[in-house]
């Protein structure tokens, strides 16, 4: 079912980033799609947004914003075996949270220089909850739990109208809002949802920072709209790697490349591996999987596209190779020493040690975040933390003597730039510092 590429052999270190499995489309190329629809919002703001949920979502909404009420009623009428689930996913997410908290730091440069990191929380932000293939409900958990430990003020998120519910967001995910305490929330999906957030539109202010996960239209808004508004890392179609030696289950690697072929017919699944064994026995176990799942054609699509495949490698240390070149969303290690092997990779958004931590684990209920870098952007970006919604603001305090210490240097520098006015900034504090120190 997978096709295979064998890198088995290679004379010398190629760039493995050429030759590991990719999608074809690409953020970019959808660009000039997503680029009118932001432009239209910006220009228009709720009347262009209603029109583009009637053209792309199917719904005849009239307003953006979703009552109170409505959240309300989606928290009373939740399943309780799913509140109990949410509850535990938030309980493990603000454990991790709370612990990750960077506190100030204060650097002492001598008597009188002080220089201190303040970290700010954002002031506003806006929070994606894609609700087009699948209502993402923890995707609500995994957005809002580090804006809050973080302390951001003002919370607002936004999630597609579905035509089955009344041009609402999915019910699950209003419930989890209301159980979050999220009260402003707006059933508004794709590019228009970006644009949004990033410009206002109607009761939505504009924010100062959009997170969230989406599908290749809304990550191109957000590519182009950085800048208007700050944005997490790139979260798109999702990406499962796995780099498994002969130790390795055939029956739990198999089952975790269903599970995220499952989110999306563009989702990528990659095993990397040192075993023609394990291949084999892999493809088998698809077959027979695939086959008694529910979403059998779109996990057929993910697994058959030329974003997935099995990639053979002499051994683990080229696997390690590939696997940094490749910059999965989700790396899973199954070899004989995983914990020593995943200490070893240096690109990925989340690593999953072990044969007991799918990438599923971490969807849900690991205390980890799911919200993480695609398309090879993990070898620059993190995936979504409380430090996604923290600012670190250096804050500068030096007395008359802690300036006069190194204010020579501060002169020299600007002359050498030949900014005589940065000097001069300098030298009237010192000559009015001397001529104060000088006196009886
Ligand atoms: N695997 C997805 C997140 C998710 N899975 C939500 C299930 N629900 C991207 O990390
Ligand atoms: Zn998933």
């Amino acid at each position: 079912m997978l096709r295979r590429i064998d890198l088995r052999g290679l004379a010398s270190s190629p760039d493995y980033r050429t030759l590991v499995p990719r999608a074809d489309f690409d953020v970019e190329s959808a660009l000039h799609v997503v680029r009118p629809i932001c432009d239209d919002v910006r220009d228009r703001g709720v009347e262009a947004i209603l029109e583009y949920s009637a053209k792309f979502d199917g719904v005849q909404n009239t307003e953006i914003a979703v009552p109170r009420e409505k959240l309300r009623t989606a928290l009373a009428e939740l399943d309780p075996a799913v509140r109990a689930g949410l509850e535990e996913s938030i309980r493990r997410l603000r454990a991790t949270c709370e612990a990750e908290l960077e506190n100030d730091v204060v650097t002492d440069l001598g008597p009188g220089a002080r220089v201190t990191q303040r970290m700010v929380p954002v002031d506003r932000v806006g929070l994606y909850v894609p609700g087009g293939v699948a209502p993402l409900v923890s995707s609500v958990v995994m957005n809002v739990v580090p804006a809050q430990v973080a302390g951001v003020g003002s919370i607002a998120l936004t999630s597609s109208p579905q035509k089955d519910f009344g041009g609402l967001p999915h019910p699950t995910v209003l419930a989890a809002c209301e159980l979050l305490g999220i009260e402003e929330v707006y059933a508004v999906g794709g590019a228009q949802a970006i644009a949004m957030l990033a410009y206002g539109a109607g009761p939505c202010r504009k924010v100062d920072l959009v997170t969230g996960p989406g599908n290749i239209y809304t990550v191109s808004a957000k590519r182009l709209l950085k800048g208007v508004v700050g944005i997490d890392s790139e979260a798109g179609p999702t990406e499962i790697a796995i780099l498994a030696d002969d130790t390795a289950d055939a029956a739990y690697v198999a089952a975790d490349l269903i599970s995220q072929a499952e989110h999306d017919p563009m989702a990528a699944s990659v095993l990397v591996t040192d075993s023609l064994r394990l291949a084999d026995e892999v493809d088998a176990e698809l077959d027979k999987q695939v086959a008694v799942t529910r979403h059998v054609e779109r996990i057929r699509t993910a697994l058959a596209g030329e974003q997935s495949g099995i990639v053979l490698v002499d051994d683990v240390e080229q696997g390690l190779d590939v696997v940094n070149a490749y910059a999965a969303e989700h790396l899973e290690i199954h070899t004989a020493d995983a914990a020593g092997v995943a200490g070893r990779v240096r690109n990925a958004g989340a690593v999953f040690v072990g044969a007991f931590a799918p990438v599923s684990l971490g969807d849900y209920c690991a205390g980890s975040n799911h919200v993480l870098p695609t398309a090879g952007c993990a070898c620059h970006s993190s995936g979504l933390s409380v430090r996604a919604f923290l600012k670190a603001v250096h804050v500068i305090e030096y007395s008359a003597e802690a300036l006069a210490e190194v204010a020579d240097h501060v002169m020299t520098l600007a002359d050498a730039e030949d900014l005589p006015g940065h000097g001069a900034a300098v030298r009237v504090r010192i000559e009015l510092f001397e001529t104060v120190a000088a006196q009886p």
